[in-house]
């Protein structure tokens, strides 16, 4: 008898803490229009810098591909210190370079050139859009942007974006678009979805 109580009473405090978990954390879901801008694809769509809190940088690596003369994908957004594995698919030599990070010229850095199949690592530690080119094709252009938090997203074709999993908070949402002005909006996550609107003007 006893033991069936205490492990009804554990199965309630799971259920409870599932259903608490549950509720910490949620979604903003959105859709970027745009004003002046050809299209409202390829837009980063970040929480900013929350004050208190530091994330480590990720062991995953991300991967940026030189495909069919292309950088695939065209903008990657990634929490800072994480490392990009540049990966060249293509039959021909490609450069990777960037003149500046955020129009930072300090900041400017060449990866060198390298053959089909292989890659080369970058640890991006500082915040900004480092405008990737390749000296061989200067047609070639994609982006790195490096933010302070894990939450972010891109869009789509039609500008939607959902970012997954932000705890329940108030947060600084902003854009980064490659001709677009940044814009920042607030946003409060309740312990479900929040839905954002977002307007990007040129
Ligand atoms: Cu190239």
């Amino acid at each position: 008898m006893k033991t069936s109580r205490k492990a009804l009473t554990l199965a309630a405090l799971v259920a409870a803490l599932l259903c608490a978990s549950v509720s910490w954390a949620g979604d903003i879901k959105g859709k970027v229009s745009v004003q002046g801008l050809r299209s409202a694809e390829n837009i980063a769509v970040y929480v900013d810098a929350i004050p208190g809190k530091t994330f480590d940088a990720p062991s995953q690596h991300v991967t940026i591909d030189q495909k069919k003369m292309t950088f695939v994908p065209h903008v990657a957004v990634v929490l800072k210190g994480t490392t990009v594995d540049f990966l060249n698919s293509d039959p021909v030599g490609h450069n990777v370079y960037w003149p500046s990070v955020s129009g930072n010229k300090k900041l400017a850095h060449n990866m060198g050139t390298w053959p089909k199949g292989q890659s080369k690592p970058f640890q991006f530690n500082d915040f900004g859009a480092a405008s990737l080119l390749c000296n061989v094709h200067p047609e070639m252009s994609g982006y790195v942007v490096v933010v302070a938090t894990p939450y972010f997203a891109v869009t789509d074709k039609d500008g939607g974006f959902e970012i997954k999993n932000v705890p329940d908070g108030k947060y600084t949402l902003k854009t980064w678009s490659e001709d677009g002005k940044p814009t920042t909006v607030t946003v409060d996550v309740p312990g479900g979805s929040a839905n954002v609107e977002l307007t990007v003007k040129k």
